[in-house]
């Protein structure tokens, strides 16, 4: 047994369609630093994900076949940042699940289980841009029986009309990884 680790393209990410209910969008963006760049050397430029502070949006990864050392659990381990100065003290609330699909099993109309949240605490009053990184265990029905060798799609949201998700502003999503107990 050991830590086995997925790591997700923020690039290759999917927007939800709009359609069916609270099927939301997060908007994908190029974060340019405003920084000195080096003599040599480009500005530091990256794909980032920007969730609304009211609305729920989401995005997908997918898909990837779970890797055959794959034996159980499954947390991912996330960094966010807030685009805008906060107000007091926020948290971010986001949310995740699996949708995985056995070989044999049907892929059209798929639906996700019920997702798991995690609420990210913020600095008081903290500045414009400051990462914050965040972990979620993903539960039994969260995991939705994921097994070695299955097809998977995972999602993340913001819960924005979350009682708890009192950031304001965009909240930025920079990285998302998924950590598993290998066989
Ligand atoms: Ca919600
Ligand atoms: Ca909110």
């Amino acid at each position: 047994m050991a830590t086995g680790t997925i790591l997700f393209d923020m690039a290759g990410a999917v927007p939800a369609d709009g359609t069916g209910t609270i099927n939301n969008p997060a908007q994908g963006s190029i974060l340019v630093s405003t920084g000195t760049q080096p003599a040599n050397g480009p500005k530091v430029t990256r794909p980032v994900w920007l969730f609304d502070p009211t609305t729920d949006e989401h995005i997908s990864f997918g898909s990837f076949r779970m890797p055959e050392n794959y034996a159980s659990g499954g947390t991912l381990k996330i960094i966010v940042y807030n685009v805008t100065l906060q107000s007091g003290t926020n948290n971010f609330v986001m949310k995740a699940c699996l949708a995985a699909i056995t070989p044999g099993e049907d892929v059209l109309a798929k639906v996700f289980p019920a997702p798991d949240t995690v609420t990210i605490a913020l600095a008081t009053t903290q500045a414009a841009g400051i990462s914050v990184a965040a972990s979620l265990a993903l539960s039994a029905t969260a995991l939705n029986s994921v097994a070695a060798g299955d097809d998977v799609v995972l999602f993340v949201g913001r819960d924005a009309d979350h009682a708890s998700d009192t950031g304001g502003g965009d909240m930025a999503l920079m990285d998302v990884s998924m950590e598993y107990v290998t066989t």
